[in-house]
C-alpha cells in the first residue's frame, strides 16, 4: 500500500476503526486530524504511539492544509452526524459537513493528495418506493444532514471531473459497533439500545419501531474504506456501504433482550422529523468494483458490540 495516510475524524467511532485497520495492514505513517468535538482521544488509546495525532479543525483551512499535503490517501470521516441534530441546529452541521469537506478537498487538490475517500450517507436516498436502494436512484434528501452529505459527495465528483483529484464516496448505511458514543441525544440508535439493555432500562423508540435499517458493522465499513482506497478506475464514483439486509428497530431490541436474557418493554414516542422509513443497500456495485463483501452478520456484529459495551461500562476497556 501507498505510504502516507490522513484520517480526518480519526478519533471518532468510524475514523478510529479505519486507523486500526490501516495499522493492521502495516501502514507506517498515519496522520489523524480531529478537533475532538465528537471524537475522543480514548478511541485511539491502543494505537496512540503508532500514529501522528493532530488536534485540528477541518473548518480551518490553514490548520489542515499542511497536514494533508502529499498524502497518498485521505479518509475524510470528520463530520457532524445526526439527522435530528441538523434539524435542531443546522448551522454547525452545515459548516462542518459542507464547508469543512470543501476545505479537505481544496487541501487535497492543492497538496496533490493521491485520493480522497469520503464518508457519504445512505440518508441521501430519502424515502424511495423501491428497496433495496441502488446508486442509480435519484437522491431525495429529507433533512439538512442528508443534503449536506450529498453536497459533499457532489463536490467529490466535481473534484474528480474538473481537477482530476481521485475521489470515491461511500454511502454508509447506519454503522454500529464498539466505540460509538451512546451518551448524546443524537447517538446512533443501536448504541443507545446497548446502553439501555445493559442498564436494564427501557429505550424510547420513535414511531412504531417497524422502521428498518441496513445496520452495518464498523469493521466491515473500515474494510470497505481500505478497498476503496486501492480500487482502480473508480474515481468520481459513489458506492453503497451496507450489508444488503434490513432490520426493524423492534427486531433489534428483541435480539438484545434475547442476548441478555431479559424482558423489557420499550417506550414508544412520536416519530422523529426527517426520519426515513426503510433503508436497505443494494451491494452489487461495491462487490463488483471494490471487491467488497461484508463479513459480519447482524447477530455477530451485535454480539461483539454488546460485549464491548459491557466491558466499557465496567471500566474494563
Ligand atoms: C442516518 C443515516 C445513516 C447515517 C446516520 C448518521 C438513514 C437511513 N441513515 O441514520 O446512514 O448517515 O444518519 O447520523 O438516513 N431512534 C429511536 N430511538 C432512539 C434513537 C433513534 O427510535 O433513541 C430511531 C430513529 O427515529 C430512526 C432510527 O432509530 O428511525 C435510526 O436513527 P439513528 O439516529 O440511529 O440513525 P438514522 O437512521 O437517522
Amino acid at each position: 500500500m501507498a505510504e502516507h495516510y490522513v484520517v480526518t475524524g480519526g478519533a471518532g467511532f468510524i475514523g478510529s476503526a479505519i486507523v486500526r485497520s490501516l495499522l493492521r495492514e502495516g501502514a507506517r505513517r498515519i496522520v489523524v486530524i480531529d478537533n475532538l468535538l465528537t471524537g475522543r482521544e480514548s478511541n485511539l488509546d491502543q494505537v496512540r504511539t503508532s500514529i501522528d495525532f493532530q488536534r485540528a479543525d477541518i473548518c480551518n483551512y490553514q490548520e489542515i492544509a499542511p497536514l494533508i499535503r502529499g498524502a497518498s490517501v485521505v479518509f475524510h470521516e470528520a463530520a457532524l452526524a445526526s439527522v435530528p441534530r441538523s434539524i435542531h441546529d443546522p448551522i454547525p452541521s452545515h459548516d462542518i459537513n459542507i464547508n469543512g469537506t470543501f476545505n479537505v478537498l481544496r487541501a487535497a487538490r492543492e497538496g496533490q493528495a493521491g485520493r480522497v475517500v469520503y464518508a457519504a450517507s445512505s440518508s441521501a436516498y430519502g424515502d424511495t418506493e423501491v428497496l433495496p436502494k441502488v446508486e442509480s436512484m435519484t437522491p431525495r434528501p429529507r433533512s439538512p444532514y442528508a443534503l449536506q452529505k450529498l453536497v459533499g459527495e457532489y463536490y467529490c465528483g466535481i473534484w474528480s471531473g474538473v481537477y482530476g483529484v481521485e475521489t470515491v464516496s461511500l454511502r454508509y448505511f447506519n454503522v454500529y459497533g464498539p466505540r460509538q458514543d451512546p451518551t448524546s441525544p443524537y447517538s446512533g440508535v443501536l448504541s443507545v439500545f446497548m446502553k439501555s439493555v445493559l442498564e436494564r432500562r427501557a429505550p424510547t423508540i420513535f414511531g412504531d419501531g417497524e422502521q428498518s435499517r441496513d445496520f452495518t458493522y464498523v469493521e466491515d465499513v473500515a474494510a470497505l474504506n481500505l478497498k476503496a482506497a486501492r480500487a482502480p478506475n473508480v474515481s468520481g464514483r459513489f458506492y453503497n456501504g451496507g450489508n444488503g439486509g434490513r432490520i426493524t428497530l423492534n427486531q433489534a431490541w428483541a435480539l438484545l433482550q434475547e442476548l441478555e436474557g431479559v424482558e423489557i418493554a420499550p417506550n414508544y414516542g412520536p416519530p422523529r422529523a426527517g426520519d426515513v422509513r426503510d433503508s436497505q443497500a443494494d451491494t452489487t456495485a461495491a462487490a463488483r468494483d471494490l471487491q467488497h463483501s461484508p463479513q459480519y452478520s447482524f447477530e455477530e456484529g451485535m454480539r461483539r458490540t454488546l460485549e464491548w459495551y459491557r466491558a466499557d461500562l465496567q471500566g474494563g476497556s
